[in-house]
């Protein structure tokens, strides 16, 4: 019915994975913060400040310009002041005691929450959603369920309100539907290692007499996993210790077995969609104080001399996936000293040029704030973010460019010992790493530098 995440530094997520979502963090984040939920330094009035840090008055540009761009997701960007009306007839039905008006109801099952947690706002959300969804009856299930799981989060006893023919939940096997519901303590890492649980009484599936919840399944007790240094994992299911060292499996009877196994170059032991494992790493250059530039495989030395210089590129042209990664060194700020002052991007279909002031162009075009973020190609999104802009390609090529003239290309293991440019080969090794474009070698990091100049680019300076 809800999922909540706890972290050791006292941040606690709780999701109804449709509906409702509630942040809680402790006071040491005050003034810190960002976001919709504004930036929490006690003053209502300064809330809808933009990620460069403006401020507006306007909500919709305030939720846009905090909107994060997920591939798979179409989101519009709220109807603004053309937001539909809900008719006075529908308004009366929906505002009903068998509908939103539930949520008020004197003698309603939420009555003893209205002093601690005000409805009105729930009310109007309820009514404004029921109305778009024309009475959708799962609409007004979970418009009633987010005001439920704040009420029993603040420790409110409400009254049971779903019954077989309203609201009904339908659990998973081995278990059933409580107001109540035991949801921590019933668990196998509870019944192995108890402690975790600070419950307040919250509605959900419980798991029926003599079963526990392993992950998100009713089992059994006598098939609960095993834990592990803190770590509950479920039968036959193996995970790697902090530095890979070690990979544990549990087997049947709680039994955990170790063996030692360590990632092997060029993998390394870090943490991928939240599974640690050896996996072989991303690959980062980058471009700091304008001007130190650091190759994939840890090389590094300053670019002395001004002009565009080809940082990397796919070696072969004819890839799938190519990019060629340009960036210009000029010394045009104010104690002239040598920097990174814009970047060239060429994608298939995009060429990207993004100035140290955050000027984009896209194929000749320049790109507005408003526009951002922006699809140059079907698989390449450009946005800003903290002050940086972001050029990301779906294959895992992501580029932050910052108006101090640092630049970060990251790339995905894919591009192993396929790049070159003054960014190296990328093939997890410094030895030959001062490879010149004619295959020589050097150990004259400006020697090395230089002859990366962009050739297209390089008339009058050579
Ligand atoms: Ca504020
Ligand atoms: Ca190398």
């Amino acid at each position: 019915m809800k999922i909540v995440l706890r972290t050791r530094f006292g941040l606690e997520v709780t999701y109804d994975t449709w509906y409702y979502v509630a942040v809680v963090v402790p006071s040491t984040y005050e003034g810190k913060l960002g976001g919709l939920c504004g930036n929490y330094n006690g003053d209502k009035e300064d809330e809808f400040i933009l990620p460069g840090g403006n401020r507006t008055t306007n909500v919709t540009e305030f939720g846009v310009s905090w909107k994060m761009d997920v591939s798979w997701v179409q989101c519009t960007d709220g109807c603004g002041d053309k937001c539909p009306k809900c008719d006075v007839r529908k308004a009366t039905l929906y505002s009903k005691d068998e509908a939103c008006g539930l949520l008020k109801a004197a003698d309603g099952p939420f009555a003893a929450c209205a002093r601690v947690i005000d409805p009105d706002t729930f009310f109007k959300n309820c009514l404004y959603d029921l109305c778009k969804a024309n009475g959708q009856t799962d609409v007004l299930c979970y418009s009633l369920q987010a005001y439920v799981i704040a009420c029993q989060a603040a420790g409110v006893q409400i009254q049971s309100w779903r019954h077989k023919n309203f609201c009904a939940v339908s659990c998973p096997v081995n278990s059933h539907y409580e107001l109540c519901a035991d949801t921590c303590e019933a668990t196998c890492s509870e019944m192995i290692a108890p402690g975790g649980c600070n419950t307040t009484c919250s509605e959900g599936c419980q798991c029926d007499a003599g079963y526990v919840f392993s992950g998100n399944k009713c089992v059994p007790m006598k098939t609960c996993g095993c834990i592990y240094r803190g770590r509950y994992f479920q039968e036959e299911e193996a995970i790697f210790t902090q530095d890979c060292a070690e990979k544990c499996t549990c087997y049947a009877t709680g039994a955990v077995v170790c063996e030692k196994v360590g990632c092997h170059a060029p993998e390394v032991c870090h943490l991928r969609n939240g599974v640690r494992g050896c996996y072989r790493k991303e690959g980062v250059c980058s471009v700091k104080e304008g001007q130190r530039l650091t190759t994939f495989d840890g090389a590094a030395g300053d670019v002395r001399a001004p002009g565009i210089y080809e940082v990397t590129t796919v070696c072969n042209q004819r890839s799938a996936v190519w990019f060629r990664v340009l960036v210009e060194f000029r010394a045009c700020n104010d104690h002239r000293k040598l920097g990174a002052v814009a970047i060239y991007v060429y994608f298939k279909g995009a060429f990207i040029t993004v100035t140290k002031e955050k000027v984009i162009w896209v194929n000749g075009r320049p790109v507005k704030q408003a526009q951002l973020p922006f699809k140059a190609t079907s698989v390449v999104t450009i946005s800003v973010e903290a002050g940086a802009v972001i050029l990301e390609h779906s294959a895992k090529i992501r580029l932050r460019f910052r108006g101090s003239g640092d630049l970060t290309v990251a790339v995905a293991d894919t591009f192993t010992n396929q790049l070159c440019g003054a960014c190296g080969n990328f093939d997890g090794s410094t030895n030959g790493e001062l490879r010149m474009p004619d295959g020589k070698l050097t150990t004259d990091i400006q020697k090395y530098f230089q002859a990366w100049l962009a050739k297209e680019f390089r008339s009058c300076l050579i």
